[in-house]
């Protein structure tokens, strides 16, 4: 059902020279797990049910919060952008997600592009709300913040749209509000800082009361940038705080790149879990702050790490286990869909990781303090080359064996480049 971009068949030939090899890699590497009394296909079924959304805006050179350097070919509107969503999908097969963002990707019939999505093989994710920027005509400024802010027009304007994204939300088939404010200050007094958040959390119960029957408000906390001196939900302590004051609607989204560098991110998820308020993710990687650079370029061994943190949840749901994983990136020097495959193929391999963990060993190292032990089980599953059950769950799904070899093959960013117009410069994104 349905017109996809590239041609299926000529993923399914591409994959052909490559058949052989992948079954005798995945059956050596089967006969390794098993003597570690591991079922490889048992773990192949988890990780073909794997997926992650992917962000609109990522399908963009968005890149850097100064420039933006457009690729030709690059998508200009929603409609360009499942295009390119529905290519890494038909590649990857573990994307088959969108999450929007508005009024970024703003259209007059949402009930007719939650069909385009549809006939694309697309469904769509957390819908996210923007009032870190003024849109053209605006009759209150964001300048002096949002859903903060001390202008009440300025909070009711904010309120109002999130409330749209809401409606817009619905009819897309999205379940999940996910809320990111930049608010705070960028100077000693500015504001006051309790106030402000009394401001915010005013706000951000309106916006919750408007959530319809099984829908979730995920607040995304953010150290700093633009806000430079505070910012108003600017660590998981702010988030869970403000999430048990709005309800139980409200869970909390860890983006890896919103922290202080080096912090126990695996231990926020954690926490976060502990109390029930784990409900997102935005996956990235990051080596001085929110970087937005590809998911394990940088910290892979994180990346497993917190992956072990919410298998380990997995198997305790406590109060429902349920996280929305988005990956959340932008670039600037590579094409955005070569890099959301790199990331895709990164996140499953930290995840298939973690699911060869062997917690039996580790809950009983945990259990009797042999710290080593603990620490060894870990290092073990990590060291295992996963590639040959990432690549046979997405073949056997009708991927590619080399998605970004298969993307360049297929000409894809050539031919769109004949197609579309171009981008205009601009300032990125934050
Ligand atoms: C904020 C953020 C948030 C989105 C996106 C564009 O830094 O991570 O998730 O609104 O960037
Ligand atoms: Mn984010
Ligand atoms: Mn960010």
């Amino acid at each position: 059902k349905g017109q996809r971009p590239l041609a299926a068949e000529q993923i399914g030939e591409g994959n052909i020279p490559h058949l052989k090899n992948l079954q005798s890699d995945y059956d050596h590497l089967a006969e390794q797990l098993d003597r570690r009394g591991v079922d490889a296909a048992a773990v192949l079924k988890k990780v073909s049910g794997f997926t992650v959304a992917i962000p609109s805006w990522g399908t963009g050179r968005g890149g850097t919060r100064f420039a933006k350097f457009p690729i030709a070919g690059e998508p200009t509107n929603i409609h360009e952008k499942l295009q390119d969503c529905a290519v890494i999908q038909q590649l990857c097969a573990i994307t088959p997600r969108v999450s929007p963002h508005f009024p970024w990707d703003k259209v007059s019939d949402y009930v007719a592009l939650r069909e385009e999505a549809d006939d694309l093989g697309l469904g769509f994710d957390a819908v996210n709300s923007n009032t870190f920027q003024d849109q053209p005509g605006q009759a209150h400024t964001y300048a002096n913040g949002s859903l903060s802010s001390t202008d009440a027009g300025a909070r009711a304007l904010a309120v109002e749209h999130n409330i749209e994204c809401i409606e817009i939300g619905r009819q897309i088939g999205s379940r999940d509000l996910t809320v990111w404010v930049g608010d705070g200050t960028n100077f000693p007094g500015q504001q006051d800082l309790g106030k402000q958040l009394d401001r915010y959390l005013d706000s951000a119960a309106q916006i919750y009361s408007a959530l319809p029957d099984g829908w979730r408000m995920l607040l995304e906390h953010k150290m700093f940038e633009p806000a430079f001196y505070s910012t108003v939900i600017s660590d998981w302590g702010s988030s869970i705080l403000a999430a048990q004051e709005l309800g139980p609607k409200a869970k909390c989204l860890v983006d890896l790149g919103h922290h202080a560098p080096n912090v126990n991110i695996e231990q926020i998820v954690a926490r976060l879990h502990r109390f029930g308020k784990l409900g997102g993710f935005h996956f990235n990687d990051s080596k001085y702050g929110d970087d937005d650079l590809d998911s394990g370029s940088i910290n892979p061994h994180q990346l497993f790490l917190v992956f072990n943190e919410l298998i380990e949840a997995e198997l305790e749901p406590r109060n429902g286990f349920d996280p929305a994983y988005m990956i959340d990136q932008s670039h600037n020097v590579t094409d955005p869909i070569e890099s959301i495959l790199s990331s895709a193929e990164a996140i499953a391999q930290c995840y298939t990781k973690a699911l060869l963990v062997d917690r039996g060993a580790l809950h009983e190292a945990q259990r009797t303090n042999d710290t080593m032990m603990a620490f060894q089980v870990l290092r073990r599953a990590y060291s295992v080359d996963v590639g040959p059950i990432i690549a046979m769950a997405r073949v056997n799904a009708g991927g590619a064996y080399d998605p970004i070899g298969a993307y360049r093959q297929s000409e894809w960013r050539l031919r769109k480049a004949q197609e579309r117009r171009s981008v205009g410069l601009g300032a990125g994104i934050v």
